[in-house]
């Protein structure tokens, strides 16, 4: 029998990555392990959002490029609030080329993505190059990488022999910079990676365009996972201050009744 740490147990870990450890210590002090999926399209809506989801959530993701006024302004702005109320920033840019242009799509161009978002995520298709190219900008930085082991949507390829790929060849190699995965249940036992899941509503369904959703219970306590993300869940409720509430509670409930409390 496998003995089950709490996330303020994990984030003492001798071997486990400064940014990781964050992230734990932040979901144990803020008894959340929701991140919302900040899904929407200008920008002043994305920081309103920051601002009042901030003191329910532990991390904030974001896809910069379906903002219709981004600038550098705002990435200030998310900044602070990310300060502000503790949560992580979390890029979905799903990088996927080889190590050389990863490190110009995540350092430069429009959005500068490592100036200001924490962790961001990548695909496992390049190879380990992917990941040494990212790491190249993001190291320095104190930044961490999540890669993506599985996916949510209906025929994904990532299954199998490629995911069991991805956490031996990718992260386990390279732990100095992914701190863990995109996933829908736990597929590591080492302690000091963290599981993400997209893919979550209070009812279990889809979208009509692929997605499928797990229940918070489901993927926190049956699979194993330690991170819920939430988009639609929460931004398409009547009151989305009481939606992200309602996953915290029921993420808590989830993680304390998997560590026998
Ligand atoms: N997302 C997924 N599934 C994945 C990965 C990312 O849904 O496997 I990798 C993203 C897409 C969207 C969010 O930004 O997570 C989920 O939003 P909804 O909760 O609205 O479905």
């Amino acid at each position: 029998q496998n003995i089950e740490l709490s996330y303020a147990d994990r984030a003492k870990l001798p071997n486990v990555h400064p940014l990781a450890s964050k992230l734990l210590k932040t979901m144990e002090e803020k008894q959340s392990n929701v991140c919302v999926s900040a899904d929407v399209t200008s920008s002043e809506e994305l920081l309103q959002l920051a601002d009042s989801l901030g003191p329910s959530i532990c991390m904030l993701k974001t896809h910069v490029d379906i903002l219709k006024d981004y600038t550098v302004a705002f990435s200030q702005r998310l900044q602070a609030l990310a300060e502000k109320h503790n949560f992580l920033i979390f890029e979905d840019r799903k990088f996927a080329d080889i190590g050389n242009t990863v490190k110009h799509q995540y350092e430069g161009g429009l959005y500068q993505i490592s100036s200001w978002s924490h962790i961001v995520n990548a695909h496992g298709v390049p190879g380990p190059g992917v990941v040494k190219g990212l790491s190249a900008v993001g190291k320095p930085l104190g930044r961490g990488c999540l890669l993506i082991a599985q996916m949510s949507s209906q025929g994904s390829l990532a299954t199998g022999e490629y995911t069991k790929a991805v956490v031996s060849y990718m992260a386990e190699e390279q732990s100095d910079f992914v701190i863990g995965f995109i996933c829908g249940s736990k597929i590591t036992k080492r302690p000091e990676f963290i599981h993400m899941t997209p893919g979550v509503q209070m009812q279990a369904g889809g979208d009509g365009l692929g997605q499928q959703y797990s229940t918070p219970e489901e993927v926190l306590y049956n699979k194993g996972s330690d991170v819920i993300i939430v988009g639609r869940g929460i931004l398409e409720a009547p009151d989305r201050l009481k939606a992200v509430e309602s996953y915290r509670k029921s993420g808590w409930e989830a993680y304390t009744k998997r560590l026998g409390q």
